[in-house]
């Protein structure tokens, strides 16, 4: 797939610092091969442009902490953050053994609604005002306090109104400095929870976790339920998940997540602090995973395996694979009939955007034009993640990848598996590596990547690319609708879900079917283009 596309002409309406911002933040995928160009990310957005990012805050409290179930989370600031991070990602959470549903809070919206009176004054008595209330209706077994902007701007000391309160009421709570303002997007606020989850909640349980082989599943939020189908899968192989982080996750587990033999990464950018943190600390390695379309979710299910080298776990993943392939392949068979040749666009936070490429390339689409939000140059360049092994190389022939520590530890910088170095060069050597590398070697030829898109440039490649289908998140969508052209959300899956593993392969390939097939596309007029709508 080629396009002329020229990014200096694409970006010529814009005033001259500005086009000279953009044109860092937009590289062509060169059909000559050779590495990714570098790619301006992680900077601050130009003033005055439309972004689709979000703040620190939206990435600590709406992000990683929100969807911890059985912790009370406070916004600290003015409702409209609290309101606006309420319930719209659909991290979903429900009772379990160690959980009763009167334990649930993340369905609830908890703020000190700060006023006037309080920015002028302090909001600091308020707050523990506050906690006290909750504490005393909602009995929880922790809290969290995460901050908005106005908290840094007036100088409330979270830190010492949360040691207060855990002192009197005899539970942890967390205080997350997270005002909005920090950093450049979201990705700020990820950092911040990392660290508060690692240092103040894992690692202080002393409970057992019972199981053979007891997995922790990272960067995974479950929206629309997808943390529930891969638990399904992992649960048939034979696999404890201890925990999560975060979808629906609880304080009671998250804090013996130290106890687990391997983490499972499925977001690297929202959670490979922890990750890190957890291999420095506890000697837990990490292996980055995809979940996301049926190809990939059967190479990270036998890299799993692989990974305890137990010939009866080997067995049970194929046996579970080879059942679930066979539920699937029909249905998957009769969308890619409508899918085959489109094309679309991902555009979305910092991470996703890739895991969706592969999904759709496997049901017969190509993702022209991919992008994220907020995410640093190693999601682009792929320099961060491994190498996977494919899944019909022959298994007798891999050396065996085994997680207790290696005295002569090697770790590359894309595998984060513990080996010695000749093992990692032997399996480099054999070819048996896959080709899953990041957003930019997984681009198609001529194909654009761009980072933090604003609403004048998606409409523009819009016109340019004449995609069949646009996957994005709110702030983008109606804009889209409005050019004829459907969208998909693949923040919150509209109302969907899951799309994990082979059945939410499935849902996501007749969703876009459908989307696809309804003629409603062809019979719109855009607003601009309809006489006396005031629309010029
Ligand atoms: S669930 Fe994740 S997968 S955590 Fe992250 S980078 Fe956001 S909330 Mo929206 S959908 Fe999105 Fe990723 Fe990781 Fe979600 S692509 S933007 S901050 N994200
Ligand atoms: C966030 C959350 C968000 C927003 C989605 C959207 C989500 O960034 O604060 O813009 O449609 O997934 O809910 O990414």
């Amino acid at each position: 797939m080629t396009t002329d596309l020229n990014v200096d002409e694409l970006l010529a309406p814009l005033p001259d610092k500005v086009r000279k911002n953009r044109s860092k933040h937009i590289v062509k995928k060169d059909p000559s091969g050779g590495s990714c160009p570098q790619i301006e990310a992680n900077t601050r957005t130009v003033p005055g442009i439309i972004t689709q990012r979000g703040c620190s805050y939206a990435g600590c409290k709406g992000v990683v902490v929100g969807p911890i179930k059985d912790m009370l989370t406070i916004t600290h600031g003015p409702i409209g953050c609290a309101y606006y991070s309420w319930g719209t990602r659909r991290n979903k959470a429900r009772a379990d053994e160690r959980t009763p549903p009167e334990q649930i809070y993340t369905a609830m919206c908890f703020s000190t609604d700060m006023q006037e009176s309080d920015i002028v004054f302090g909001g600091e008595k308020k707050l523990a005002k506050m906690i006290d209330e909750a504490v005393e209706i909602f009995h929880p077994r922790a809290i969290n306090i995460c901050a908005t902007c106005p908290i840094g701007l007036i100088g409330d000391d979270l830190s010492a109104v949360a040691k207060a309160a855990q002192e009197r009421h005899g539970i942890p709570v967390i205080h997350y400095n997270c005002e909005g303002y920090k950093g450049v997007s979201q990705s700020a606020g990820h950092h911040i929870a990392n660290n508060q989850i690692m240092e103040r909640i894992i690692g202080t349980g002393t409970e057992k976790v019972d199981g053979k082989y007891v997995l922790n599943i990272l960067g995974e939020y479950n929206i629309g339920g997808d943390t529930w189908e891969i638990e399904r899968i992992l649960g048939e192989i034979g696999y404890t998940v201890g925990s999560t982080l975060t979808g629906d996750s609880a304080y009671a587990k998250i804090k013996n997540m130290h106890r687990a033999h391997l983490n499972l990464v499925q977001c690297h950018r929202s959670i490979n602090y922890i990750a890190e943190m957890m291999e420095t600390k506890y000697g837990i390695p990490w292996l980055k995973v995809n979940f996301i379309g049926i190809d990939a979710t059967i190479d990270t299910l036998r890299e799993i395996a692989r990974c305890f080298g137990d010939e009866d776990l080997i067995a049970r993943t194929e046996h579970v694979i080879e059942r679930e392939l066979a539920a699937v392949t029909p249905e998957i068979e009769r969308c890619r009939k409508v899918l085959k040749g489109r094309t679309a666009f991902a555009f979305v936070g910092g991470s996703r955007s890739h895991h969706y490429q592969f999904l759709l390339r496997n049901l017969g689409m190509e993702v022209v034009v991919a992008g994220y939000e907020f995410a640093h140059r190693d999601d682009y360049e792929g320099r961060e993640v491994i190498p996977t092994i494919k899944s019909d190389a022959d298994s007798k022939n891999i050396p065996e990848l085994h997680v207790e520590p290696d005295p002569e530890e090697y770790r590359p910088p894309h595998l984060h598996l513990k080996m010695s170095k000749e093992k990692y060069d032997e399996l480099a050597a054999s070819g048996i590596l896959n080709d899953y590398k990041g957003m930019y070697p997984d681009m198609v030829d001529g194909g654009i990547m761009i980072d933090d898109a604003n609403h004048f440039e998606t409409e523009e490649l819009v016109e340019i690319f004449k995609p069949d289908l646009i996957f994005t998140g709110i702030k983008d969508k109606y804009v889209t609708h409005k050019m004829g052209l459907p969208s998909k959300q693949i923040h919150s899956y509209d109302y969907s879900g899951p799309y994990t593993c082979f059945r939410g392969a499935v849902t996501f390939a007749k969703d876009v079917a459908h989307s696809l097939s309804t003629p409603a596309w062809k019979m719109i007029t855009p607003p601009w283009e309809q006489s006396g709508t005031g629309g010029d």
